[in-house]
Order: C-alpha cells, then structure tokens, then sequence
C-alpha cells in the first residue's frame, strides 16, 4: 500500500514539474495608447511574433489604451516588475534621466533623418541609464512632427498668451512657460475630455494624436505644422524578467524588437503625412505657422537647448556631440 502511494505521490509531483517547466514565461504588456494607434498596432505585432516563434517559451499579452497600467504609471510599473513589459513616451522620463528629454528639445531634430541620427547618438548613454534602474531596453519609434493645435486662430504670439495649454512633458510646459501660455500636464488618454471641458484650448502634438482623439470634434479647428520635434516611445523590459528567459529566447525578442522598430519608423514616416491629411479632411485647417511665429518657437528652442544642455551636463555633452 505504502510503495503505491509514494509511486502515486512521485508520479503526480513529477506531472506538476513538467508542467510547470513547459507553462513558460508570461509577460503582461502595458501599453498607454489606444489599440487603434500605430505604436500600439506595431507593440501587439512584435508580441504575437514573439509569442508564436519562441515555442512556448514565451507569451507576451498585451493591454492597450492604458488598461492596464496609464501612461503616467508605466515605467514605475515595468521597474518594479508590476508589468513585465510596457511602452512609454520617454520625453515625459526627464526627471529619471535628462538624457530622456533630448527629442523634445525644439529643432534640434526637424526631420526623420536627423531624429534617426540623434536617436543612434543618444542611445548608448539612454541604454546604460536604464540599465542601472533594473531595465532593458528594446526598440524606440518616434511620434510624427509635432504640431500646434487651437480652437481659435493663431497670427501672432500674442494670441497664444493666456491660452490654457495640454502639455504633455515638461517640454512642453517650458514651452507654454517661455510663450506666456498657461500649461496643465495632461496624459493623451484624457485630451478629449480636457478640450470638451473646456480645461484647455491649445496643445502641441503629432497630427496622429489630434486623429486619433478625432479632435475636431472637441472644437478645435486650426493645426499648425511647426515640425521642430519627433518625440518616441520606448519599450522596455524589468530586468529580472528579462534574466528568467534562456539566450535563446533573449535572442528571439532583441530581433524581433529591431524589426518593429524599422516598422515602426516606416508607420510613423506614413502617419506624418496621411495624418495630415486626416485632420484637413476632416474639416480643419492645417498650415504653417507665419514667420514671425517660427521666429518665437526657433527663440524659445535655442533657449531650452542651453537649459537641456546644463541639465544633462557632460553626458549631455557627448550626446550632442556625436550628433553633430
Ligand atoms: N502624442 C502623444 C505624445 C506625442 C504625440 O504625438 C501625446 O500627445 O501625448
């Protein structure tokens, strides 16, 4: 009796063992945008990719439209290994690393070319960053050009003062800040709300935002094409899920990451252009800002550019550097 309750017991511990080692890795993605947008499009991709490729080794379930965990809490949720994985805009990271906040400094980088090279000049001091915060890094896309939104016409400088202003990082609230606007920081999931409530008038994003939040529905009429920044988004991963996986499986993901991120830039360069297009179909009128605003935004980036370039100090520096 006793030998056919241990081989009973021996047989039922190893079925359990063998399950557990075949159940694989389980990742929770967080992603902050909605599943419509092209970011979280390209991030539910590379997670059914590596999903189906590495055998069962490792499931990457992802949670759109900040279902799981909001912008705002993402990187602190991915750090402490709440979440496995998530995205987050990296320019809204500036308190963690000043480093982070180098693609919104405006018109350092104007076009997807040199937002390319000073994303490959920025990323090796980014990478080592995180690294030290229990992170790894894997892929970073940029948003389209940013643009300033209105509900009412924009000719001078004088008629953004006092407008209420959705920021967005702290960017952008030193923009507000050196316009005479008045900023309120306001994640992307909120900006419907903000406008129809009247909280804010005026913002500074990518036409894809602006369509994808249908923002004309809200009263805004007016896109203007300043074009001076290309913000991104990062994926990153808690470090001790990360040393859960075999090299293999590491292997897996880095390639997989490298291809969303080539698909990601090619998205983002499609998005520029059509989204544009999206808003002026929609009834908006998209345009230039008029030269003497130009001047006003090129002022306030060559102020924020000696900011930037003091607080990011001599990594900063070597940053820059290697981009010119
Ligand atoms: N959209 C995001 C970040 C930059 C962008 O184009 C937002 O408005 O929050």
């Amino acid at each position: 009796m006793k030998l056919i309750r241990n081989i009973i017991i021996t047989l039922a511990s190893l079925i359990l063992s063998v399950n557990i080692a075949s159940a694989g890795e389980k990742w929770d993605m967080a992603l902050a945008y909605g599943a419509g947008n092209f970011h979280s499009a390209n991030a539910t991709e590379f997670a059914k990719n590596v999903s189906e490729k590495s055998g069962g080794k490792l499931t990457i379930v992802t949670h759109p439209g900040g279902s799981l965990y909001k912008g705002g809490e993402i990187f602190r949720a991915v750090r402490t290994g709440q979440a496995q994985i998530g995205e987050r805009f990296m320019s809204a990271l500036g308190k963690e690393d000043p480093l982070l906040e180098v693609d919104s400094q405006p018109f350092l980088a104007t076009t997807y070319g040199a937002a390319m090279r000073l994303y490959k000049a920025s990323k090796p001091e980014i990478v080592k960053g995180l690294d030290s915060k229990g992170l790894v890094f894997l892929y970073a896309v940029p948003w389209p050009a940013q643009g300033l939104y209105s509900k009412k016409e924009i000719n001078s400088v004088a008629d953004l003062k006092g407008l209420k202003f959705r920021a967005y990082n702290s960017a952008t609230i030193r923009i507000a800040e050196l316009t005479g606007m008045a900023p309120t920081k306001i994640e992307a999931a909120e900006i419907s709300q903000a406008f129809s409530t009247g909280a804010v008038e005026s913002m500074i994003t990518s036409p894809t935002t602006g369509k994808n939040k249908k923002i004309w529905e809200n009263g805004v009429g007016y896109f203007y094409d300043i074009a001076a920044w290309f913000p991104k988004n990062m994926v990153i991963v808690n470090k001790d899920a990360w040393n859960k996986l075999d090299a293999a499986t590491q292997k897996l993901v880095m390639s997989e990451a490298a291809k969303a991120e080539k698909k990601g830039w090619d998205l983002s360069k499609k998005g520029n252009k059509n989204d544009k297009k999206a808003l002026a179909d929609a009834g908006m009128k998209v345009g230039k800002v008029n030269s003497a605003l130009k001047k006003h935004f090129e002022d306030v980036g060559a102020t924020m550019s000696k900011e930037w370039a003091e607080r990011a100090g001599s990594r900063g520096q070597a940053v820059l550097a290697a981009f010119n």
